[in-house]
Parts: C-alpha cells; structure tokens; sequence
C-alpha cells in the first residue's frame, strides 16, 4: 500500500455557490415547456464527501432520473467569514461562466433557500484520481503525461475565460467515466477584477505544498501560479509526493522559497525538463504555457499522444474506473458513502428565503443552457 499522503477533496473542499431564488424557471432536458427546479427535485443517495461548510452528495433528479453532484453551503457558516462569502460567489461566476469544457465540471442549477447555497454540478462517477493513484505509488511518464495534459488543458481554458483557477491539487481531480480527469472546485479560483493587469490577486489560500512561491510571499500573481501548480502536481504523479514537502506550513513555505526541487534518478530527461521549466520560483522566467502553448504542448514530455486525439477522447486512459451502477458511487469513500440520510436530509423541504432578511445572496441563482443540458443528456447516465 502506497504512503501517498491523501486527503479527499470532498472531505476538505472549500465549499462555494448559490442561488436566488428557490424556484427557477429552467428549460429541463426533453421538456417542451419550462419547468420549475427546486432543491425538493433531487432525491439524495449518496454521500460523496463532506467539507467544513457543507457536503457533497449525489442526488437524482425525481422527474428524468438524471444524476448529479449537489454540493451544499450553509449559508450561516458563509455569512462568517467574508472570504469564504467572496470563494462563495467566485465559484459560482466561475462555473457559470464556463460553458462547457470536457475537463472541467459542469455546472447545472444554482439554488438557495433559507439555511443553504446549493450547486448542482455534473456527476462524475470515477472518483478522484488520486484515490486510483494510491493503490500503485507513482505513474509511468505516459500516463502521467496523459493526465498533466488535461490539467493543462482546463487550466488554458480558464485562463483564456480570465480567471485563474490558485487551488491546482490532486484532490481536485476526478475521473469521469472513461477514465479522463475533470477539475472541480472552484471555491478558489479568481476571476480578475481588472483584467487589463496580469498580475491581480493577492492572497494566500489553500494547501501549501502546490502553492507557487509568489503565492506563498503574498505577493501579486496571475496565471502563471497555476503553471507552478502544475508543475507540483507532475512531480507528485511522477513520484508519488509534491516536490516541497515537510511536517508544517513553515517548513514547507520555507521550501518552496528557497530549495531546488530534487529528482528522483528514475525521472526521464524530458520529465525533468519540463519540470524545472513549471518550477522557476521567478514568475517572470517561468514557462508561460499560455503564451507559448505550442512550446509547451510540442514538449517532448508529452511524445506519447496527439493533442488532437486527446480532445477528441481518442487517446485510451491509463486508469478504466468500475462502475458497476452510477449510483452506487463505488469509487467515493466509503467513510462517506455508507452514511445514512436522516428523514429530513431525504426528503428535503425547502423553504424559501425570507423576504425580510437582507438577501446576501442575490445573484447567485443559475441554470445552464439548454445546449449544456441536451450534451450532458446525450453523453450520461439515465
Ligand atoms: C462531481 N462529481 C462527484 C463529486 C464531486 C465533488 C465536488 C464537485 C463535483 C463533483
């Protein structure tokens, strides 16, 4: 067994999203008319994982049948901090704004009523990567590669959309039916406020190992952090750790500023390559794969698949995840799978938000366009 030190995305996700109004008006798959969507709608079945704000469950939609994730926030424990109210917010433009990429997660309804935010996201049955990673250590360079390159290919997209997604982390990929990676959890990702300015955003937030060490000072950074991010987790798949690790965020901070990454022996000549071209602790020298995307994709890191045939779902996936019934959702956690719903949780009643309270949450709600429902109907389950 693998001394991969993991932990669930689901279990520590940072939660985020919303929605204003309890009942929308949403033009459902194969439906002629509008139909009004609630949190009533989707029955749970599983839980998925849990995180400080809320938790994660699957749940069906009781009228098509329809799988999805529903990721849930109290509104009470956002409310607290005014961060987590801002990744709140952020998390919902983002995904709403993303209209549709095969390797970031869908988002289909946005929804509140008075206790809780909910996000009702596309399912994706194949569970976290690094669940499937930890039964065998580390990758070879052509599975790694196979997978480095869908982070690199959500990561253009959002750039492209002007955000940047800071939070890059194993736990944040999943594996959709086929085996290819889909990035979720967007509670920190950041879209600009002036997008004119590369560099915009200036917190630090999130798991240390992957942080980029202009991120780490506190310092401006822009999209080049989520090619350092990258970097971490290539080395991580390659390896079987990040490559600046230690028993506190001191250590590790210290780390990331002022180490030289150490290659293992095993690491091909184009893995290191690559590796030290995402590992410049000086953004400014840093590979910009944005800038120079044919630079980065004609690296011959990636020699093993076309970009084309990646896109186009052709190239066969290193890891296949069993899944016997969807619903089962056999690759989560059982830690979180076994748990029971109690009478409330299963029949949900959904109250609206009162009118007297200040609404804190105006403009959060959402429904996806058709286009993304009649995609996601032809591509999934029910
Ligand atoms: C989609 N499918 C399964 C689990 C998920 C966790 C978080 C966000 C989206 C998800």
């Amino acid at each position: 067994m693998s001394s991969r030190r993991r932990s669930s995305v689901l279990r520590r996700m940072s939660v985020g999203s919303e929605i204003d109004s309890v009942c929308l008006e949403v033009p459902e798959i194969n439906d002629s008319v509008n139909t009004k969507v609630s949190v009533s709608d989707f029955t749970p079945l599983k839980v998925l994982g849990q995180g400080a704000y809320g938790k994660v469950l699957l749940v069906k939609n009781k009228y098509t049948g329809r799988l999805f994730a529903q990721k849930e926030l109290k509104k009470a424990s956002i409310m607290v901090n005014s961060k987590t109210y801002e990744r709140t917010f952020s998390e919902r433009t983002i995904l709403a704004s993303i209209s549709s990429h095969q390797n970031i997660v869908k988002l289909f309804y946005a929804l509140h009523d008075d206790q809780k935010l909910y996000l009702i996201l596309e399912y994706i049955p194949g569970g976290e990567l690094f669940q499937h990673l930890a039964q065998r250590r580390f990758l070879d360079e052509k599975s790694a590669s196979f997978y480095v390159a869908q982070m690199a290919l959500a990561l253009r997209h959002l750039h492209e959309m002007g955000a940047v997604y800071r939070d890059l982390k194993p736990e944040n990929c999943l594996l959709d039916k086929d085996g290819y990676l889909v990035l979720t959890d967007f509670g920190l990702a950041k879209q600009p406020l002036d997008t004119s300015s590369e560099n915009w955003c200036n917190s630090i937030i999130g798991t240390p190992e992957y942080c980029s060490p202009e991120v780490v000072r506190g310092d401006e950074y822009g999209v080049k952090t989520d090619w350092w991010s990258l970097g971490c987790v290539m080395f991580d798949l390659l390896t079987g750790s990040p490559p600046f690790t230690g028993n506190n965020h001191k250590t590790i901070i210290d780390r990331i500023l002022k180490q030289k990454p150490k290659y293992p022996f095993y690491l091909t000549s184009d893995a290191k390559d690559l590796l030290a071209k995402l590992l410049n602790k000086n953004p400014q020298k840093r590979l910009d794969a944005d800038s120079e995307w044919s630079k980065f994709t004609n690296h011959r890191f990636f020699r093993y698949f076309k970009w084309q045939d990646l896109c186009d779902r052709k190239v066969p996936a290193p890891i296949i995840p069993t899944i016997t019934d969807p619903e089962k959702a056999e690759n989560f956690d059982a830690m979180f799978t076994s748990q029971t719903f109690t009478m409330s949780e299963a029949q949900p009643i959904s109250i609206p938000a009162s009118s007297d309270e200040p609404d804190h949450f105006k403009g959060f709600s959402y429904t996806a366009s058709d286009n993304l429902f009649q995609h996601y109907l032809s591509n999934h389950n029910s």
